[in-house]
């Protein structure tokens, strides 16, 4: 329990003062590609029905629901994660962010470039979280609680209108196809010389465990499209032509990369970021290494990518 102590003295969010007549609650669409804006909700305390039915449309309709101006402790951040479903396990042979040497990784995950923080300062590409399971996370919610000056930024990417958005017959090309990602946690325990390659040629041995999912995924509750791919993930198209396969992924990771598929969050000590991991990837700018930035995550289990 000392975690929850150590969190509790060390947060310094400055929450602002609530007038007399508190926002009302309400689900906004942000101004871009993809993302609402929660209002009136205190993501600390219990959550009533009508609160939790609007978040979980709001996220189906969404991808990505920013709260701003949250203080939550521990307890109180996986009472409001545990609205939507219960935490992600990964295998044990399958080593993910936070997994320890057992495989076994925290509830509550620290996101952070300080005290020996996962994930130092440095830029993020844009990727699905646990892509490399057999059953990736559902979603996943992330709170600041203190951020940089510059830089650190996260970006969240619509595969759903990116698959869309393909024309006709690109997409009769890739609606069959399975892909394997390979996880790059264990390409970190293998490393290559030219380093993580983008994608798995004959001569290099696959990594194992490895999983094979639909490269063109349904979202298992609204039933769109999606296209589930990496920006710069290892993968291979399963029973594919090599050189064909590099060129058809390196032609879709262009696609959707592209700035008309995803929303910038400028973080602020207090956000909350809770995102649909099945319908989106995320990526993050570097920052200035001398600056603390540290984010809390819970990501929630998931299902089978059909
Ligand atoms: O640091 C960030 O903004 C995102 C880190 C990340 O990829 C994650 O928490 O899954
Ligand atoms: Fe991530």
């Amino acid at each position: 329990m000392s975690t929850v102590q150590t969190f509790s003295a060390s947060l310094t969010i400055s929450v602002p003062h609530q007038g007399a007549t508190p926002a009302p609650f309400a689900v906004e669409p942000l101004d871009a590609a993809l993302g609402a804006q929660v209002t009136g909700l205190d993501a600390s305390r219990e959550l009533t029905a009508r609160q939790v039915l609007a978040l979980k449309q709001g996220l189906l309709d969404h991808r990505i629901l920013v709260f701003r101006h949250q203080r939550l402790n521990h307890p109180q951040f996986r009472r409001l994660a545990s609205y939507f479903g219960s935490i992600y396990t990964p295998p044990r042979n399958a080593p993910v962010l936070g997994s320890d040497a057992a495989g076994v990784v925290p509830d509550i995950v620290v996101v952070s470039n300080v005290d020996d923080g996962l994930l130092g300062n440095h830029d993020l590409p844009p990727h699905s979280d646990h892509h490399w399971t057999p059953e990736p996370s559902s979603g996943s919610l992330l709170y600041a609680v203190e951020v940089p000056e510059q830089g650190g930024d996260t970006s969240w990417y619509d595969l759903v209108a990116a698959y869309e958005a393909l024309d006709e017959p690109t997409r009769e090309q890739i609606d069959g196809l399975k892909l394997i990602t390979y996880n790059p946690f264990l390409r970190r325990r293998f490393p290559l010389k030219g380093g993580s390659p983008l994608y798995r040629t004959p001569d290099i041995t696959p990594l194992e465990p490895w999983t094979v999912h639909p490269l063109v995924r349904t979202h298992p509750q609204s039933g769109k499209r999606l296209l589930y791919l990496g920006a710069r993930t290892e993968v291979e198209i399963v029973d594919y032509d090599p050189v064909a396969g590099a060129a058809l992924i390196e032609k879709l990771r262009a696609h959707l990369t592209s700035p008309r598929f995803f929303y910038t969050h400028r973080w602020q000590a207090g956000d909350i970021v809770y995102w649909d991991n099945q319908a989106t990837l995320h990526a993050r700018t570097e920052f200035d290494p001398l600056q603390r930035r540290v984010l809390k995550r819970i990501s929630l289990s998931g299902s089978r990518p059909f």
